[in-house]
């Protein structure tokens, strides 16, 4: 009842979230990846509502603007150099700008708000080809989509140029965790990773960071790499969880796929120990039915990478993935105000 003796619309009381915690043991992450499924994603849905009310998905376009011939040699990658001999993959050179940003025009025509550009090397240098990425970076921002983009190691002045370039966000996976790492890659090591994120971190760009399952690890490694993003303060803005591509040519050739639900406890995880962050259902979905990419959804997925090609692997059809957002009973997230 208001002061004036009418009857007022009583104003919900907004939901108490915490601040996320940064402080998750590698234990009590175990804990929460083998709960009970139905108990899992309960929780996870729990805490995906008190932080994300809207039920959006982001649709993320991804372009490979420089394929094949990387230097390092993860086992996983079809872009490195070690195994083109048995991948066959063509190396490119880098796309030139005005490709790209009729690319991006065409995701952002798509629907996509993000647009994301992955380069097969090990590291950024400085000339003429970081100049041209620079330029993507700005035309990207100029059409009001997000840009994010992953190039390798950085140093913090490459960086800062990025920022300048008004880069959204870099995206630097950790794969996997510090124990399993070596079985994965031998030519740089995790604290590289790490170094590299912090520069992100202090050029204020968003940080992009997650990683890889299906590689051979244990439960406790995917709890592992977990708590590594959990104690990155604040947390990832975005952590893409991918499912192993195993290509034909690789080391990882002949792993064998994901099961559905291990995908789910994953995204179900990451959403209740990373609350805020914006978990990503990446590579791998072109072998996970629609119905476990909608339950990814429910556990607590909200974006996804959207365009039928991913860098050098088949993603699913753009038609498909409307519909099945839509079916889900969620929503594509709009380019806001501002044009994002
Ligand atoms: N060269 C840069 C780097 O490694 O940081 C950027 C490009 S690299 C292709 C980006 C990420 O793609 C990797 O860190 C890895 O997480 C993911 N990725 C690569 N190959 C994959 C595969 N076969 N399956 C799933 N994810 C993969
Ligand atoms: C991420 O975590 N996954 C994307 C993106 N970041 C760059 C890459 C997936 C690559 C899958 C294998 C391929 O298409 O080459
Ligand atoms: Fe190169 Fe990145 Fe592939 Fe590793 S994941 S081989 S660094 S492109």
């Amino acid at each position: 009842m208001s002061l004036n003796g009418h009857h007022t619309q009583e104003k919900p009381a907004p939901a108490i979230v915490a601040e996320p915690r940064c402080d998750w043991s590698v234990d009590e992450i175990l804990a929460v990846l083998e709960t009970p499924l139905v108990e899992l994603v309960h929780r996870a849905q729990d805490v995906h509502r008190a932080y994300h009310e809207e039920g959006t998905v982001q649709l993320a376009s991804l372009l490979s603007i420089k394929t094949g011939a990387c230097p390092e040699d993860c086992k996983y990658c079809p872009q490195s150099a070690h195994y083109a001999k048995e991948t066959g993959l063509e190396r490119e050179i880098l796309l030139d700008v005005d490709t790209v940003l009729e690319r991006a025009r065409a995701a952002k025509g798509a629907g996509a708000t993000r647009f994301c550009m992955g380069a097969a090397w090990r590291e950024v240098h400085d000339g003429p080809q970081f100049d041209q990425v620079l330029q993507m970076v700005s035309g990207v921002r100029e059409m009001g989509m997000e840009a994010c983009v992953t190039l390798g190691m950085l140093s913090q002045d490459q960086a800062d140029r990025l920022a300048d370039a008004g880069l959204t966000a870099y995206n630097h996976n950790l794969d996997t965790s510090p124990e399993f790492y070596s079985e994965i890659i031998s030519t740089r090591t995790y604290q590289d990773r790490i170094d590299t994120i912090s520069c992100v971190r202090k050029s204020g760009i968003d940080v992009c960071c997650g990683g890889i399952i299906g590689m051979g690890e244990s439960d406790r490694d995917r709890a592992s790499m977990l708590q590594v993003l959990a104690s990155m303060d604040p947390h990832p803005e975005s952590v893409p969880i991918n499912a192993l591509v195993a290509v034909p040519g690789t080391p990882l050739e002949n792993q064998k796929p994901v099961e559905a639900i291990e995908m789910v406890r994953m995204i179900a995880t990451a959403r209740i120990i990373m609350p805020k962050s914006r978990v990503r259902l990446s590579a791998g979905r072109q072998s996970l039915s629609r119905e476990a990419q909608i339950l990814c959804l429910l556990a607590g997925a909200n974006s996804i990478f959207y365009g039928k090609k991913l860098l050098t692997t088949p993603n699913p059809e753009t038609e498909q993935d409307i519909e099945m957002i839509r079916e889900a009973g969620l929503h594509v997230l709009e380019a806001d105000a501002e044009g994002r």
